[in-house]
């Protein structure tokens, strides 16, 4: 269909989602309301040190209790998606170890109709980092093969309460993040560190991000398997699970620079992707990590086969990459033995990529994301879509209200990257969706408030939304590319 509709003024099909992108941690606060368990960002939060303004998810912009006022935001901008996470711990407050938590499914159920209602597809992540703080003490959560049956139980109990009303469903969002942050550099829970990389009260096995990743893919397996088994063909919808996607360009034209590219992707997202749509992992793992890599049985293997309906890609920025197998690196990004020894850097001869943003890892290089989506279509040939791309401001509490909603920066960011994902789709890439992060400023991780992404500002002390510039060209953006389709 994107082929055929290439020479209108705009390729995305009528059906196409638009959309933006939250997370229950950094959205929804009320975290010890009605019934929730504690999670593993709850406990992480509440240690001095870990978050740059010493802030937490506690309230964060209240969604659970404003829900209902964000819908209609949505509504206004006129997105027809809307992708959120639900709280593992908010459900089962202590895993499969014990009860459904009625008042969390009250929740989710009121939030899925009010989309539904007002005609917004709901797009549903099940894990956005945070977990029952439970199955972290209990076995050490993604370090033991035992979350594949709590993952798999919590799945199932989404499936059979939601699975009438979500279409969409998401296993992970960016389990390569979170193994890396988790169990490398320790900057989010369980602040695990491998080799002398990070600043954590202990030293870790160099495999621990591997055996947590291993973990995670056999749980998306098992989790597909059963919705394959069970739900799947009653309740027709489908299931894919989200990866972070930066491009990699090499630095140079040497080979060995360029084998070094490649070899970035492979043990960045290549790490998650080729096990569960290849069933296997990839080459350049087995070259340099041999034995270390843990090994997929013929009974998981078994289940691996076709687990996935389509992959999200959350793309916001690009890196040079160079190689540091032939020529020394500096300690940095990429350039330890689990990274695949390649260097990834923002500078090329003094020039960086693109323009620098207030987050050390983002930088505007829209061409990247028509280079990632294409790259995806020749290795995978799968459905796509963009759950994530936005752009992160420091906040400015001194700023002027006017000042805040004039957002001319993020404006153009998105349209700019919307443009390359115009290109990638006339070229053939089958791309479904795109979704802004995020509708609202919100929670940024480990840099707390001091980050801005929203399309609408938030005000902390009211927490009263309002859209910003971007917020209004996102609309008459969704607006035109609609009437387009209308007139065609
Ligand atoms: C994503 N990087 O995280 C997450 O899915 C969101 O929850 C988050 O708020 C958003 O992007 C903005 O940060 C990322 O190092 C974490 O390249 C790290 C990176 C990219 C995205």
């Amino acid at each position: 269909r994107a082929l055929k509709e290439s020479s209108d003024s705009s390729p995305f099909p009528s059906n196409f989602l638009f959309g933006t992108a939250s997370s229950s941690y950094q959205f929804e606060g009320a975290f010890l309301s009605d019934g929730k368990g504690l999670n593993n960002w709850d406990v992480f939060t509440h240690k001095p040190g870990t978050i740059m303004d010493g802030t937490n998810g506690d309230i964060a912009v209240d969604h659970y209790h404003r829900y209902l006022e964000d819908v209609d935001l949505m509504k206004y901008i006129g997105v027809n998606s809307y992708r959120f996470s639900m709280s593992w711990a908010r459900i089962l407050p202590k895993g499969r170890f014990g009860k459904v938590n009625k008042a969390g499914i009250d929740y989710y159920n009121r939030l899925l109709d009010a989309l539904l209602h007002r005609g917004i597809e709901p797009f549903v992540t099940l894990t956005h980092y945070d977990i029952p703080h439970e199955l972290e003490e209990r076995y050490g959560a993604w370090l033991s093969h035992e979350i594949q049956e709590d993952f798999k139980y919590y799945s199932g109990t989404c499936f059979k309460y939601f699975g009438n009303r979500v279409k969409y469903w998401i296993t992970f969002n960016e389990p390569n993040v979170a193994t890396i942050c988790g169990y490398r550099t320790g900057i989010y829970p369980p602040s695990r560190c491998s080799g002398s990389f990070g600043n954590c009260s202990y030293g870790n096995s160099e495999r621990e991000p591997l055996i947590a990743a291993h973990n995670v893919i056999l749980s998306h397996a098992a989790a597909v398997d059963l919705y394959r088994t069970k739900y799947q063909i009653s309740q027709g919808g489908r299931i894919g699970i989200v990866m972070n996607a930066a491009w990699f360009e090499s630095i140079s034209d040497s080979l060995e620079d360029k084998l070094a590219a490649e070899r970035a992707q492979s043990f960045y997202m290549n790490w998650f992707l080729d096990p569960i749509i290849l069933g296997k992992y990839p080459a350049e793992m087995h070259e340099i990590l041999g034995d270390d890599l843990p090994v997929f049985s013929r009974y998981d293997l078994q289940k691996l086969k076709n687990g996935l309906d389509f992959i999200g890609v959350n793309h916001y920025t690009s890196f040079y990459v160079k190689d540091c197998i032939f020529s020394a690196c500096e300690p940095g990004r990429g350039a330890s033995k689990i990274e695949g020894f390649a260097l990834q850097t923002p500078h090329r001869d003094g020039v960086l990529i693109g323009e620098p943003t207030a987050l050390d890892w983002l930088y505007v290089h829209p061409q990247g994301m028509e280079k990632i989506v294409t790259y995806l279509k020749l290795r995978y040939n799968m459905p796509m879509f963009i759950t994530e791309n936005g752009f992160g401001e420091r906040s400015n509490p001194n700023s002027s209200i006017k000042n805040e909603l004039n957002d001319v920066k993020r404006k153009e960011y998105i349209s700019s990257y919307l443009d390359a994902l115009v290109t990638a789709v006339r070229k053939g890439a089958d791309v479904r969706g795109y979704f802004v992060w995020s509708l609202l400023d919100n929670f940024e991780w480990t840099q707390g408030y001091t980050i801005c992404f929203g399309l609408c500002h938030v005000d902390y002390a009211s927490l009263e939304r309002t859209p910003r510039l971007s917020a209004m060209w996102y609309k008459q953006f969704i607006y035109e590319n609609m009437v387009s389709k209308a007139l065609a």
